[in-house]
């Protein structure tokens, strides 16, 4: 059978329930995932300067062939890319600059120093997003930029916002797609405080003088996130959730939640229809958390398949931007975010296959049988038929083809690198 013949049988176990499946298809291939950069090296970046990663989070593992110019880097992303179905986004650190050998700080840094990034992105139709770097940087070593009681570091951390934001907008300029700059602060304390409102005073005027300049939506559109703890920041961030929450509404900003920055039992599912009733958009750092924010990459399991859940029953495709956050070195990095993000984007077609307006119609006639009944059923509906249609459609390999291509890859490309 191939893959056409399986999809016109699994689409008929759908169209009973009255799902447009080809309609579905149409609508996932717009919706763009914005795959993060670092997954390709490690959280490295291309700074001169070599500086060991920091802000309390941490890569494990020495996979070979890890890209360590941005050459390399574009290049395992296009080969990502080409086996990933639909138009995506890549998301930038502020550490991913091109200064061509020379020393930029980071409250220097302009889009000039980007320039490489948007070429290959206009050359690849792709969006791009962005993130200043408030880590791996002599004045983060005492964990604090934003909140830092010293004027002067405050000063420098406040430069590289503004200065991160002037470069999201002409990334959003050049690419005519409005760039995510996502401002993430590891800003906190190992220890118990004896103050936890100045910190956050700082914090927060710190970030009023970043947004002070208004930047066209078109262009650039900031985002705020938070973070439970960390490693040497377990008894307080200052950015906590709430902080955020209320930064974000208040000033217009949009929050944004990483499904590994919250406590164990709490799901990042059940805050998008909470949050979007408050806020137009909200985005979204999907990563699996194991026993803390870990950082594995992204499984098909409940919550993602949730988190697909909430975004389509609730019309918000185009609500939420969906990014991407997880970091292995332990596995191959192509194969790390070809995995991850194809299961970003079957967590939304598993979704877009779903009778909603069915189940809800349930849940609100009390029939709590037929509600669970039917949503188990789904679960094991054909939807690999669907999805294996989809790549096909999208040109991209279908079923587990793919990984022959990244081992191929391996051999020919990043086993060669000294890596
Ligand atoms: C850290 C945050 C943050 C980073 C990236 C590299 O816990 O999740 O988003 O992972 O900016
Ligand atoms: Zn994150």
């Amino acid at each position: 059978m191939s893959v056409k013949q399986n999809y016109e049988v699994a689409k008929q176990f759908y169209e009973k329930w009255g799902v447009d499946v080809d309609g579905a298809l149409e609508q996932l291939k717009k919706v763009p995932i914005s795959i993060h950069c670092w997954q390709g090296d490690d959280i490295g970046g291309f700074e001169v300067e070599e500086r060991e990663l920091s802000g309390g989070i941490d890569v494990t593992g020495n996979y070979p062939g890890k890209a360590e110019t941005p050459e390399q880097l574009r290049e395992d992303l296009e080969k990502a890319l080409s086996l990933i179905p639909g138009k995506h986004r890549v998301n930038l650190h502020a550490i991913y600059a091109e200064t061509n050998g020379e020393i930029v700080d980071r409250d220097e840094l302009k889009p000039e120093h980007f320039e490489n990034w948007v070429a290959w992105a206009k050359k690849h139709e792709l969006g791009l997003d962005f993130n200043p770097t408030f880590f791996s940087h002599p004045l983060s070593e005492e964990g604090l930029t934003l909140a830092h009681p010293n004027e002067e570091i405050r000063n420098f951390w406040i430069r590289h916002g503004i200065a991160s934001r002037e470069i999201g907008e002409y990334f959003g300029r050049e690419l005519g797609t409005s760039t995510l700059t996502n401002f993430w602060m590891p800003d906190g304390y190992k220890d118990i405080p004896s103050d936890r409102l100045t910190p956050r005073i700082r914090l927060k005027e710190s970030l009023d003088k970043i947004f002070e300049k208004e930047i066209d939506a078109k262009y650039n559109v900031d985002a705020v996130e938070s973070k439970l703890f960390g490693i040497g920041s377990e008894a307080f961030v200052v950015g906590s959730h709430e902080f955020y929450l209320g930064y974000a509404l208040k000033n217009n900003k949009l929050c944004l939640l990483d499904t590994g920055h919250y406590h164990p039992t709490e799901v990042v599912s059940n805050k998008i229809s909470a949050m979007l009733l408050y806020s137009d958009e909200l985005a979204l750092h999907v990563s699996r958390p194991v026993r803390w924010d870990s950082d594995h990459v992204i499984t098909l399991d409940d919550e993602l398949k949730e988190v697909g859940l909430e975004i389509v029953r609730n019309n918000a495709l185009d609500k939420v931007r969906i990014g991407l956050d997880f970091f292995d070195a332990s596995i191959n990095r192509v194969a790390a975010w070809t995995i991850g993000t194809r299961n970003m984007v079957k967590s939304l077609l598993n979704a877009l296959l779903l009778p909603h307006d069915h189940l809800k119609k349930l849940q609100d006639e009390g029939n709590f049988t037929d509600r669970l009944a039917l949503m188990e059923e789904f679960k094991t509906y054909p939807f690999g038929f669907i999805w294996d249609y989809y790549c096909e459609i999208s040109g991209v390999p279908t079923g587990e083809d793919w990984l022959e291509e990244v081992k191929q890859y391996e051999k020919d490309v990043l086993c060669k690198r000294n890596g």
